[in-house]
């Protein structure tokens, strides 16, 4: 069977001849020797007639010998296509009396039958293959085309989307910032208002015995001169007195003098009564003429109340001040729910009205705080996240959901969401929910995987596998269940749409 290579040979001359089935960089690997043989490609020891080559007998092991025909299994069949694409067929659908236009247009696989006149040959489709060929590449390039714009807008809109969650953050930050500090400076004022609480009356009471000093110094000034004379009308009294003793002891008795008699007798009565009026050391005093009002007042300096933090009351509120101030930092530090601090407040034994308010301004602070420290904590992870794929893509995305038909099921996604089956009776069964995106390395195309969907009777939990490809608009193409319970959907999509993956169709139209 050495018709084809003999005829390519006889017709294109000795070294130039092509073999049939070989590509254009691997026919250099098909000449023949100077005696016109051939080794096996990768049996350089066996050497076989070069016109044995495409002989539809199979004599080298490596298969290398048949390039062209299907007398080799496992041989792929290189077809030129010229005008348009090269393509490569399984060497089992090689002259099997089946022209295979979708790959070889050029209707070169089905040479042996046709040469041997067994059947027509097939002839080469390839000029009207080619044109149907580049008109829908030229529709798919727009699709394509168009598909981008939309993703670019999508694109457009997912980074002003991040650009206003940061903005959002730095917001929450700035004000985070701001209310710490003043609720810092509030609880510095509230701790202040808490520990004067407990020494507000040992303060006060100086102060007032301070004012009546004063009071009493200005009654000093006013009495002082009242006091003067009374000391001066004491120290007469015993200068009187003396006489009167001097008197009493020395006057005649002999001498009848009535007026001497009287005075002597009035002054013995007030000497004896002199004790039930005046103690001694008054007497003393007086009669040293020593009493000042000042030292009434100077004594009263020396005075100090009787409640002090150890009495009863001002202790319990000394400490409850302190358990107070050590509550305020076990919240401020996360270590206590603040929500204590309102139950402990109510059972507090300060009543202050003012710290009351301030506790409550601290209070509710405290509430905005957390709830500001859990949003940032929520746009910080958000921002941080790969979930929304290349350019953040899915955030414009997040509330588009799409769903269709399909005969028995209809089946329902939302980008970020959740995939669904509903049955004709609207009964609807969750096949997962959004968990990751993939980007498959030699493919254009975006997965999405949905996971911990509905648990399958006797069976895994559902989970869904969405394969986005390019298109101009969403739409679930079809939907498979490869396994039980496990959900593939082909749908198209303009986030599937590559830049660099838009077909050149022009260089195909200079091949022809
Ligand atoms: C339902 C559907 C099917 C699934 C079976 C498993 O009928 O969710 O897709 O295969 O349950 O029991």
């Amino acid at each position: 069977m050495k018709l084809s290579n003999v005829a390519l040979l006889a017709l294109l001359g000795h070294s130039s001849a092509k073999v049939l089935g070989v590509a254009p960089e691997d026919q250099a690997k098909y000449q023949p020797d100077a005696n016109n043989n051939w080794a096996c490609l990768n049996h350089p020891d066996i050497v076989i007639s070069f016109d044995q080559i495409n002989d539809d007998i199979c004599d080298c092991p490596d298969n290398s010998d048949e390039p062209g025909t299907a007398a080799c299994p496992g041989n792929s069949f290189y077809c030129e296509n010229k005008g348009h694409i090269p393509g490569r067929l399984p060497s089992s659908r090689v002259n099997d009396g089946v022209c295979d236009y979708e790959v070889c247009c050029d209707g070169s696989d089905e040479w042996l039958l046709s040469e041997k006149g067994l059947v027509p040959k097939c002839e080469n489709k390839c000029k009207e293959i080619n044109a149907k060929y580049v008109k829908e590449q030229k529709r798919l390039k727009s699709i394509k085309e168009a598909g981008l714009k939309i993703k670019n807008h999508l694109v457009e809109k997912a980074k002003k989307l991040t650009t206003q969650l940061g903005q959002e953050l730095q917001k929450n930050e700035e004000q985070l910032k701001a209310i710490e500090i003043k609720v810092a400076e509030d609880e510095k004022k509230l701790a202040a208002l808490l520990a004067s609480s407990s020494t507000g009356i040992e303060e006060a009471i100086p102060e007032e015995i301070a004012k009546i000093q004063n009071d009493l110094k200005e009654l000093e000034v006013k009495y002082s001169a009242a006091f003067d004379a009374i000391n001066k009308y004491v120290a007469n009294i015993a200068i009187y007195k003396q006489l009167l003793e001097t008197m009493k002891a020395e006057y005649n008795p002999n001498f009848n003098d009535p007026a001497v008699k009287a005075a002597i007798r009035s002054f013995e009565e007030i000497t004896a009564n002199e004790g039930e009026t005046i103690d001694e050391k008054s007497r003393t005093q007086l009669a040293s003429g020593k009493l000042k009002f000042s030292d009434v007042i100077s004594n009263l300096g020396e005075y100090r109340p009787q409640s002090t933090p150890q009495s009863t009351g001002t202790l319990s509120s000394y400490i409850d001040s302190k358990l107070r101030l050590a509550k305020l930092w076990l919240i401020d530090n996360g270590l206590l729910a603040d929500s204590s601090f309102d139950s402990y407040q109510s059972s507090s034994s300060v009543d202050n009205a003012e710290v009351t308010l301030l506790q409550n301004i601290v209070n509710k602070k405290k509430t905005e705080l957390n709830k500001l420290k859990t949003d940032i904590n929520q746009l910080r992870s958000d921002l941080a996240s790969s979930n929304y794929g290349r350019h953040d893509i899915l955030r414009s995305l997040k509330d588009t959901c799409i769903s269709n038909n399909l005969g028995e099921y209809t089946y329902e996604f939302c980008f970020n969401g959740q995939a669904s089956q509903r049955d004709r009776n609207g009964q609807s069964t969750n096949l997962g929910k959004f968990d990751n995106i993939k980007y498959p390395d030699n493919s254009d195309s975006v997965i999405l995987n949905f996971e911990h969907g509905a648990k399958c009777w006797s069976g895994p939990i559902r989970r869904a596998s969405v394969e986005l490809v390019c298109d101009d608009h969403d739409e679930i193409l079809l939907v498979s269940e490869p396994e039980r319970c496990e959900y593939f959907f082909k749908v198209s999509s303009p986030i599937a749409c590559a830049e660099d993956k838009i077909v050149d169709d022009e260089v195909v139209r200079d091949e022809l």
